[in-house]
């Protein structure tokens, strides 16, 4: 048996707007534009780690416990199709500083853990559809959907039966 898993740090959505977010959707897109994800899937992925040990996920939630970063808003008011990944999402037309500071910490950190960081720019989103390969109407400009961030996570990722779960492993609160 593997003793590897597939984690990823992010910040969750709360469940309130989850479920709003996934009846808003029904309305936007067609069943033909791609995948839905879960409500309880919907995430902003603040850095990616791959397959890591036990050891080096214990050290980077480590470093993780120390970070003291203050708490911050934003306002999903953005949409887009990327479909070379096959994914549309919803972004924030004004990233909040504390965001890109807290991802930009996370992600130089796993950097340094050995943990490949791709070389792309941050651009924060909350996966919608997956499969989304052809052309996808994108809600009209005009919706907004305010969050407020409490706490950052550590997660798991498993393909089982068909189906990707997530698992929160540890959480972290956000100075408030
Ligand atoms: O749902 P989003 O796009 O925020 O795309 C994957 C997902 O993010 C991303 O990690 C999150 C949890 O699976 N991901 C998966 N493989 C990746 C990789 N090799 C990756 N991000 C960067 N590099």
């Amino acid at each position: 048996m593997s003793d590897t898993r597939r984690l990823f740090f992010a910040l969750p959505i709360p469940p309130k707007t989850q479920r709003a977010l996934v009846k808003w959707r029904a309305d936007q897109f067609s069943a033909e534009a791609g995948r839905p994800i879960a409500a309880a899937n919907l995430h902003i992925t603040l850095a990616f780690l791959g397959d890591i040990s036990e050891q080096k996920s214990q050290a980077l939630q480590n470093m993780a416990a120390r970070i003291k970063q203050p708490a911050f808003s934003l306002d999903l008011d953005d949409a887009g199709h990327w479909p070379g990944a096959g994914v549309v999402w919803l972004g924030t037309r004004r990233a909040p500083r504390g965001l890109l500071q807290l991802a930009e910490l996370l992600r130089s950190q796993a950097a340094r853990s050995g943990c490949y960081q791709s070389p792309l720019p941050f651009h924060p989103h909350v996966t919608l559809l997956r499969g989304a390969t052809k052309a996808v109407v994108l809600p009209p400009s005009g919706f907004h959907w305010p969050i407020d961030f409490e706490y950052f996570a550590l997660y798991s990722s498993e393909f089982r039966r068909g189906r990707t779960r997530y698992e929160q492993i540890a959480a972290w609160p956000l100075i408030t």
